[in-house]
């Protein structure tokens, strides 16, 4: 059984999303927010104090990016993953790639220096560059979109996945409205998948019945 360590809409909403979108059987283990110092045996679990922590047998991943694509090649060979003989293949990883290293870090120094800094160490000109780096970078999703539904391949794969949660990242840090006309129709087919629906529900229930707030972790504020 895969068992994934999540906290509410963090990072860890790329793996659940995915094992929703596979319909696989998972254990869900809700962790307040941060970690770090609200849940200090998780330090046993990951060093790192962070989500996720996707574990299946003797597998421990803690990259988000890379869940996405080891559940799609291991459990959906042909449907959400690209195999590496098809023309897309190159263009799939990029994306998995960039959808952490590109579109979702520089929107974590935008929430460090906006909101969980405390007061004399916020920097409001470092969180507005960065939003700004992090808009820029949306131009290469905003011109793969103008003639396609989906990322790459021609259809939904995990690209998808792990670029959506960066969208909605910066839906939480209220950067939406600028999101270019292309980006902000995809985000809405995306955020209307059952799938992805079904991921919000369960970590909903799931932070109830394991006595973790329900608020979002990029909402928290320390
Ligand atoms: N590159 C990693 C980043 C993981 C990460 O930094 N997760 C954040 C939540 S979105 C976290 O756990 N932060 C808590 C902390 O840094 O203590 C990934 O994509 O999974």
């Amino acid at each position: 059984m895969i068992v994934l360590h999540h906290c509410v809409s963090a990072r860890s909403l790329r793996p659940l999303w995915m094992l929703e979108e596979l319909g696989l059987p998972y254990e869900l283990r809700m962790l307040p927010f941060p970690p770090r110092a609200l849940a200090r045996d998780y330090l046993q679990e990951n060093p790192l104090g962070t989500v996720p922590l996707l574990v299946d047998g003797a597998t421990r991943m803690t990259e988000s990016a890379a869940m996405c694509q080891y559940l799609a090649a291991r459990h959906s060979a042909g449907v959400l993953d690209v195999p590496v003989d098809d023309a897309a293949f190159g263009a799939y990883l990029n994306w998995l790639h960039m959808s952490d290293a590109t579109l979702t870090f520089p929107q974590t120094l935008v929430l460090r220096y906006t909101h969980f800094e405390p007061p004399e160490r916020l920097q409001p000109q470092v969180a507005a560059d960065y939003a700004r780096w992090f808009l820029a970078r949306l131009r290469a999703v905003d011109a793969a979109l103008h003639n396609a539904e989906y990322l790459c391949a021609g259809r939904f794969t995990a690209a998808d996945v792990a670029v959506g949660y960066a969208l909605l990242l910066a839906q939480h840090l209220g950067l939406s409205p600028q999101f270019p006309p292309a980006v902000a129709a995809y985000w809405r087919r995306l955020q209307a998948r059952p799938a992805y629906q079904r991921a919000l529900q369960v970590q909903q229930q799931a932070a109830l019945d394991q006595g973790v707030p329900t608020t979002p972790s990029p909402d928290i504020r320390p």
